[in-house]
């Protein structure tokens, strides 16, 4: 209760801030987006991880506000950067269930898209596997979205216990290869045979795929061999401060 009467006021106070994570695409090495991830700085507490914090905006409703907050203040710093000549980047946000079942989600986004200019098709939200569980009010939700002409991203794909069939029915752009796959990558054939039949089942499918939790080359080469799309992870770089990617915009890519 002392960290959800913190975190109230953490939004008024300017204590949360984004960091920015890029992702390559591999066949040209370039950056062409970023996931954008919260953070909290506690005046007194020091950092607090979103893993300790982000169940507690859940479970207070005070994911509402903040997921707001995330979202425009993302749209808005992916709009900045294009005014200061970085290449168009997509921007990637992360969606609580509780966010995807606000009734006023799809106006929300709608008005955050028009007051920041931002292009549509440069939003990308993503959900994960056990938002399925609801499959009939998650497609309203997702095709209400999707006329709004952003894309949508299933997170760490491959560990929910979820059934694949929402892959047909569902308004999905983008896989995002969960990191203990990844991450599994020579060490284990098992993890590896998961990783490449994930990346030829979005191929089938139509669908992008993002490798997240990069860390190693060995990894990367495994991933180009088996012609993943895009890539995420430390190898590349951690998730940073915006000022901090901009200056280094040319060096990471
Ligand atoms: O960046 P990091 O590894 O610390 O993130 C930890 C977890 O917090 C991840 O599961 C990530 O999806 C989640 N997370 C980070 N930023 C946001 C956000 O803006 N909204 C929501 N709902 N989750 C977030
Ligand atoms: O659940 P989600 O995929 O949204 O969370 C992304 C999380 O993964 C963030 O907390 C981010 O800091 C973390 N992350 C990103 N790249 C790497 C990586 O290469 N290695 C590890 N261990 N974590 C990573
Ligand atoms: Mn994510
Ligand atoms: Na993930």
């Amino acid at each position: 209760l002392i960290l959800e009467n913190d975190l109230h006021k953490a939004l008024d106070n300017d204590e949360l801030f984004l960091e920015y994570q890029p992702q390559i695409d591999l066949q040209t090495g370039r950056i062409t987006g970023v996931e954008a991830l919260i953070r909290w700085q506690h005046p007194e507490k020091g950092w607090i991880s979103p893993g300790t914090f982000i169940p507690i905006a859940e479970e207070s409703g005070l994911i509402i506000p903040i997921g707001q907050w995330v979202l425009e203040t993302a749209c808005y710093q992916v709009k900045l950067w294009e005014k200061e000549g970085l290449p168009p980047l997509k921007v990637a946000v992360n969606l609580s269930l509780g966010q995807l079942f606000q009734q006023d989600l799809v106006e929300m986004v709608q008005e955050v898209l028009v007051k920041t200019e931002l292009e549509p098709q440069c939003l990308q939200l993503e959900i994960t596997e056990s938002m399925t569980i609801n499959i009939d009010q998650m497609t309203t939700a997702l095709r209400n979205l999707k006329e709004l002409g952003i894309t949508i991203a299933i997170d760490d794909f491959g560990t929910g216990y979820s059934s694949l069939s929402y892959l047909k029915d569902f308004s999905i752009d983008c896989l995002k290869i969960d990191r203990s796959f990844v991450q599994k990558i020579q060490s284990n054939s098992t993890d590896e045979a998961l990783v490449a039949m994930i990346i030829s089942m979005a191929k089938h499918l139509q669908l992008n795929v993002v490798a997240e939790g990069i860390e190693e080359v060995e990894q990367l080469a495994y991933l180009m061999a088996s012609n993943c799309e895009t890539v995420q992870g430390y190898l590349f770089s951690k998730p940073i401060q915006p000022k901090l990617l901009q200056e280094n915009f040319h060096e990471i890519q």
